[in-house]
């Protein structure tokens, strides 16, 4: 079944890079060459990626960096016939990927009901204090989908508490992240999705905020085929929406002059991404009004496939109580 593919999917990540270890740490003339021709600035230097490998320059070599992604990510993960495209899990089976997605969290009463091609939602992820690493929450997710555990400190859970619509929202509940923690993430994830270069991606959810929330994130949309998957996730900065290109040196886009984002009543937020590695845009809707229009890039590279979506509380620096209606992401019309 699909969810234990994806906790498969994201622990052996990290081991393949350690196996890929290039040998050559000084790139060759010829690849040099190439370097030269796509080189940006990343941090105060000059880098550029060739074959899932990023480079540094250093004087007039190039050094290697480190591993990006495996060079054949697409071909051993997807496939196309009579023009349908399809995920292969790793188990082999074969999955229709989406231009849309809706979910009202209507379809079941506890998480794991949420989970499955029916739903929509293919993982969770509940990275906190009391499972902080990755084996700890790949672990806790295995728990509670096959053992029916309970929660530990963070929490994702449909809720008949408060709706937008229907009877029943998404309750994502998190702590702060404890001393040498990133962050504190309670999210309802999907790899069902699949939106490229050129695609026009628009997203609307219906927010319940418990309090002002200082930063986090409300949805990430990710490639997994490259390290710490990148892409764009919105974020509320002090109370208010901004977004943020997860790659690189993190380009943001903010409100000219920020609004608040309204707590305790339900506010609609939609976004929409014209998805190019240069010359995109993103524009941001809170209740109706646009609050952000900017030209962004919005995608990491030309090839990126954003495959993953993360709702809830994708990232959070303080204690936080957030719910989740009327999920909508879809591919639209130019
Ligand atoms: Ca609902």
């Amino acid at each position: 079944m699909w969810r234990w593919v994806t906790a498969i999917v994201l622990v052996s990540a990290g081991v393949a890079a350690v196996l890929l270890w290039p040998r050559d740490t000084i790139a060759s003339p010829e690849l040099a060459a190439r370097l030269d021709a796509n080189s940006l600035r990343v941090d105060g230097m000059t880098v550029a990626i060739a074959d899932g490998d990023a480079w540094r320059k250093d004087g007039d070599r190039w050094v290697w960096h480190s591993h990006l992604f495996e060079p054949d990510w697409y071909e051993k993960n997807y496939r196309e016939r009579d023009g349908q495209f399809f995920r292969v899990a790793d188990d082999g089976k074969e999955y229709a990927i989406r231009y849309e997605l809706e979910s009202g969290f209507e379809d079941a009463d506890t998480l794991p009901g949420l989970i499955g091609t029916g739903p929509g939602w293919t993982s969770f992820t509940l990275q906190s204090p009391e499972a902080p690493e990755i084996s700890d929450y790949v672990k806790l997710r295995t728990s509670i989908l096959k053992d029916g555990a309970d929660f530990k400190d963070n929490r994702v859970e449909p809720t008949g508490e408060r709706a937008y619509s229907g009877k029943q929202s998404l309750c994502c509940t998190a702590v702060a992240p404890s001393s040498g923690m990133v962050t504190s993430k309670a999210s309802l994830d999907t790899e069902l999705i699949h939106f490229k270069r050129g695609d026009r991606v628009h997203y609307s959810a219906r927010y319940w905020l418990d309090s002002e929330l200082e930063w986090a994130t409300l949805m990430d949309l990710e490639t997994v085929w490259i390290e710490q998957h990148p892409g764009p996730r919105i974020v509320v900065n002090h109370g208010a929406l901004e977004i943020e290109l997860k790659w690189a040196d993190k380009p943001r886009w903010r409100q000219a002059e920020p609004i608040q984002l309204p707590v305790h009543q339900w506010v609609h937020v939609e976004v929409e991404y014209l998805l190019n590695e240069h010359d995109g845009r993103v524009e941001v809707w809170q209740d109706g009004k646009q609050v952000i229009d900017a030209a962004a890039q919005t995608l990491p590279l030309a090839d990126s496939i954003l495959n993953s979506m993360e709702v809830g509380l994708s990232a959070t620096q303080t204690d936080a109580v957030l719910y989740v209606d009327d999920v909508r992401i879809e591919r639209v019309p130019d």
